[in-house]
C-alpha cells in the first residue's frame, strides 16, 4: 500500500525540527552493499556478533521487515566533539561519552514517525530506528546521499565529517531520491596506516575481530593476547580512524564543549570523574545504578573491568599495583587473569603473582599468571 504523499520539504523540515542534522531520501534496500555484507559474514569477520546473521532476510529485503516500504528517510546527527577522556586521561570513544544514543535517537525517529502520521501518513506504513535494527545503515545513508563510504568503512559527510550517528525511517511513500554525496578518500590512507590493530584489512573492509570497538565492547571473556598491547589506554571503543581523518575538521559540533553541547552529547559523570582504577574496581551496585542510560553498559561489568586492567598495564601505572593485586583474588576469572597480565607489564615477576599461583584453580587464569611470571623480572 502506498502512503498519501507529503511534500518532501515538509518531511525534511519536520526531521530537522525533531533534531536531525542531515536528512536525505533514498532506496529502502541496501542494493549492492548486500553482497558486501554477505561476503563479510562468510569470511567470519563479525566474530561472535551472531545477531548480524539473524534477520538477514530483513536486512537484505526491508519489505520483509515492513511490507510495502519503498523509500528510506536517512537521518544523521553530528556528534563531533572533544575526545572522550576519563579523569586520568584514559580514552573512551566519543559516541559513548554522553547519553546512550540508542535511546534518544530512537525517540527522535518515533517523533518523526508520529509527526508524519499527523500529516496523514499511515503509522503502520513506516518503520525505523537506529543501530539495533535489521538495516544496513551505512548502505542506506550512502545511497541516500548522507555521505560517501570511506576506506575506514565510515560513512563520511562532506559537510559534517565522519562523526555521524545514523538512523532511518523506512516508509511506503515514493520519495524523490537525493543525489549521491560528493567527495571521496582519494589517495589518502591515513586511517589504514593509523589503525592500532590493522583492523582495516583493505580499503572499505574492517575485520571486526581485530577492531578495538569489537574487542573492548562486543567480545566477552579473555582478550586475545596479541591485541592487548595495541589497545593502549582505550577503555571503551576506539576513535583513531576518525581522529586521523582529514574530513573530521568539517564537523560543525567539533569545537562545541561543555554546557554548550546538546544535553544528550554532554559527557556522563562516569566519564569526567572516574579513573581506570575506578573502572577496575567497578562493583555491581555502581554498575547498575550509575551507568543507567549510558552506552557503556554494552561492554558488561566484567568487560569494563578487563579493559581497565589492560589499559593500566599498557600505561605501566605503578600506582594501580595495590588494586591490581586485590583483583588477583576477585571472583571473576576474567578480572583475575587480566590483573595478572597487567602486573606482569608493570612489575614483572611481582611476588603477588607467585602467591596467586599457589591458590588459583582456573586454568585460563593459571596460564596468565605463569606468562606474567615468565615475563620477568
Ligand atoms: C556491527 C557493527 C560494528 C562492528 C563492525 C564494524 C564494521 N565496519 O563492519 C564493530 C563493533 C567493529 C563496530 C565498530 C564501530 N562502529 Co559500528 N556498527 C555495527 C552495525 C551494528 C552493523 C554494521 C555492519 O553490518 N557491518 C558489516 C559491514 C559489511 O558493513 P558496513 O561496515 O556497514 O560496511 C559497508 C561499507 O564498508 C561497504 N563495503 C563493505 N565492504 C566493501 C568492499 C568494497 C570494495 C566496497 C566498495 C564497499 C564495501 O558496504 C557495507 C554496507 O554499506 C552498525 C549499525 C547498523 N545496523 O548498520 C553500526 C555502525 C556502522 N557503527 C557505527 C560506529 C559509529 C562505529 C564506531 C565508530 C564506534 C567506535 N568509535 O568505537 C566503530 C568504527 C569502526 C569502523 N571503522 O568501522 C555507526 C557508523 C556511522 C558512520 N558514520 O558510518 C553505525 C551505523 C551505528 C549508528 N547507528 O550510528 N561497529
Ligand atoms: S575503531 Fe580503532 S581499531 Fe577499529 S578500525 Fe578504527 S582505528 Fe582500527
Ligand atoms: S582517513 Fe583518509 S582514507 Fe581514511 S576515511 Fe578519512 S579520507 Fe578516507
Amino acid at each position: 500500500m502506498r502512503s498519501p504523499p507529503v511534500p518532501a520539504d515538509t518531511i525534511r523540515a519536520i526531521a530537522h525540527d525533531v533534531g536531525f542534522d542531515l536528512v536525505r531520501f533514498g532506496p529502502a534496500d541496501p542494493g549492492e552493499h548486500g553482497a558486501h555484507l554477505m561476503r563479510w559474514l562468510e569470511l567470519g569477520r563479525h566474530g561472535e556478533m551472531r545477531y548480524l546473521e539473524d534477520n538477514l532476510d530483513r536486512t537484505l529485503d526491508p519489505t520483509r521487515w515492513r511490507p510495502g516500504v519503498r523509500s528510506a528517510i536517512a537521518l544523521a546527527v553530528d556528534y563531533g566533539g572533544p575526545p572522550g577522556q576519563l579523569a586520568d586521561g584514559a580514552r573512551i570513544a566519543r559516541y559513548a561519552t554522553g547519553r546512550d544514543y540508542h535511546r534518544w535517537l530512537r525517540e527522535r525517529v518515533f517523533k518523526l514517525r508520529q509527526r508524519l502520521e499527523a500529516e496523514g501518513v499511515p503509522y503502520g506504513s513506516m518503520n525505523g530506528g537506529t543501530d539495533a535494527v535489521p538495516v544496513l545503515e551505512r548502505a542506506l545513508a550512502a545511497r541516500a546521499g548522507i555521505g560517501f563510504v570511506a576506506k575506514s568503512a565510515m560513512v563520511i559527510s562532506p559537510t559534517h565529517g565522519p562523526y555521524l550517528q545514523l538512523a532511518e525511517l523506512l516508509t511506503g511513500m515514493d520519495l524523490p531520491p537525493d543525489a549521491p554525496a560528493p567527495g571521496s578518500c582519494g589517495t589518502c590512507t591515513a586511517c589504514i596506516d593509523a589503525c592500532p590493530t590493522d583492523a582495516i584489512v583493505a580499503p572499505f573492509e574492517v575485520d571486526a575481530r581485530r577492531c578495538l570497538s569489537y574487542t573492548t565492547i562486543e567480545h566477552r571473556g579473555f582478550a586475545a593476547a596479541e591485541l592487548r598491547d595495541k589497545q593502549g589506554d582505550w577503555l571503551f571503543g576506539c576513535d583513531v580512524c576518525l581522529e586521523v581523518c582529514p574530513f573530521t575538521r568539517h564537523s560543525p559540533r567539533r569545537l562545541v564543549e561543555g554546557a554548550a553541547r546538546p544535553v544528550e552529547l554532554q559527557p556522563h559523570a562516569a566519564v569526567t570523574s572516574w579513573t581506570l582504577i575506578d573502572f577496575l574496581q567497578l562493583d555491581e551496585a555502581r554498575y547498575t545504578n550509575e551507568f543507567v542510560g549510558t552506552a557503556m553498559r554494552r561492554a558488561t561489568r566484567s568487560g569494563l573491568r578487563r579493559n581497565a586492567a589492560i589499559a593500566l598495564g599498557n600505561r605501566r601505572q605503578e600506582s594501580a599495583l595495590p588494586q591490581l593485586r586485590d583483583a588477583l583474588s576477585d571472583e571473576d576469572p576474567v578480572v583475575r587473569g587480566h590483573a595478572a597480565w597487567a602486573i606482569g607489564k608493570i612489575a614483572p615477576g611481582h611476588p603477588a603473582l607467585d602467591a596467586a599461583l599457589r591458590t588459583e584453580q582456573d586454568v585460563a587464569v593459571l596460564r596468565e599468571l605463569r606468562a606474567a611470571l615468565d615475563a620477568g623480572p
